[in-house]
């Protein structure tokens, strides 16, 4: 298969060019561009360009509201609420951020509970930018149903990712973001669409069997949590966390409403951040950097993010490479207005 190189800032100009073109304005197409082109300078793919096609489907089935204004609402102390009115997760998160990270500050602890908007990225995006400002932060989101309960073979939960980012003085925060299904639901979808295997584990087909062949997880079957009846508890926590608590759909409720217009389901997102000079502890920072570098003092250690961490110093010169399937098909979004 060939790929078309790109700098970083041709696929960010592609991106936006789509993305106003499909009916957002500069603030929202900014905020989704970012996030895009974040995705593809970090080395992860199944949460970049791949995703525009899907981006650029619900602004124009009208599901997506791209001229979104989301408002940050302090309901309590240590709660923020953002109403997303219906548009993409970036531009929520950003209004959302300062609140919270002031909210943090003064309790300790605080949560940001986003409502009404649509989750189509990687979650450290979110994560890391709450660390960078001094925040432990969580953040957690549902999906669709795509994955199988423990003991059932049939999608129940979202593929439901979870990240944490920790804040780091001189090093970019430590930070990790993984799905509850053993696999990104979009890493399956590459994976089915370069014609390749995925591991043992991944998924089963319709019959419930395990099965090594993407598409028979993607049509008919399920994917399956990561660690078995471990990674669904944490699929299931999340589904609490991002349904009842803050009153949006649960997987199964976002799947029934939704279009299936090829983009996300409306849903929420919930986050956490921790300032960490509020726990009483002497010298937390030095703490944290006494164990990563005992972790580290282990032959084939390295800690999660570092690998994006690194795409992120090499891609501004070496620009990204995309395929050229892709590629066309972004062109003739473009092209198609
Ligand atoms: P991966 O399995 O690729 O990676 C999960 C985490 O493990 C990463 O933080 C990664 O760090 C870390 N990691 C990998 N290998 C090692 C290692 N050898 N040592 C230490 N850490 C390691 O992620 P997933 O496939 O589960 O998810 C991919 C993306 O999909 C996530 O960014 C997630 O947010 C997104 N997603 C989004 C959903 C949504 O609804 N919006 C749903 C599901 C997933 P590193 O990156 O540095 O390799
Ligand atoms: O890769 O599982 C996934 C996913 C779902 C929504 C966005 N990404």
């Amino acid at each position: 298969m060939t790929d078309v190189k790109l700098s970083l800032d041709q696929a960010h100009d592609l991106a936006m060019r789509c993305l106003r073109q499909a009916g957002c304005d500069e603030r929202n197409a900014r905020a989704v561009a970012d996030t895009v082109i974040a995705a593809e300078r970090d080395g992860a793919q199944s949460h970049g360009l791949f995703r525009l096609p899907g981006y650029l489907a619900s602004l124009k089935s009208g599901k997506v509201n791209g001229q979104a204004d989301p408002k940050a609402d302090r309901i309590s102390p240590g709660v923020v609420r953002v109403d997303g009115d219906m548009g993409y997760a970036p531009l929520a998160l950003e209004v959302g951020r300062e609140p919270l990270a002031e909210a943090a500050r003064e309790n300790g602890v605080a949560a940001l509970a986003i409502v009404r908007t649509h989750h189509f990225a990687a979650l450290w995006i979110e994560t890391s930018a709450l660390a960078e400002m001094g925040l432990a932060t969580f953040a957690f989101t549902a999906y669709m149903p795509a994955v199988a309960p423990a003991g059932g073979s049939k999608p129940f939960f979202g593929t439901n990712p979870m990240s944490f980012a920790w804040p780091r003085r001189d090093h970019p925060p430590m930070v990790f973001d993984q799905a509850s299904a053993a696999m990104a639901r979009g890493e399956i979808q590459i994976a089915a669409r370069d014609g390749h295997e995925v591991p043992v584990g991944a998924g089963v087909d319709a019959n419930g069997n395990p099965t090594t062949d993407p598409n028979a997880i993607l049509a008919g079957g399920a994917q399956l949590a990561f660690g078995g009846y471990k990674g669904a508890a944490l699929a299931l926590m999340i589904e609490l966390l991002v349904g009842p608590l803050i009153g949006e759909a649960t997987s199964v409720e976002a799947g029934r409403r939704d279009s299936k217009d090829g983009g996300p389901p409306t849903s929420g997102e919930l986050m956490l951040a921790i300032d960490p000079a509020r726990f009483g502890a002497v010298g937390f920072e030095d703490h944290a950097e006494a164990l990563f570098a005992e972790l580290l003092s282990q032959d084939g250690v390295r800690l999660p993010g570092d690998r994006r961490h690194g795409n992120r110093q090499s891609t501004p010169q070496t620009g990204i490479a995309i395929p050229q399937a892709l590629f066309d098909k972004i062109q003739t979004a473009v092209r198609r207005g």
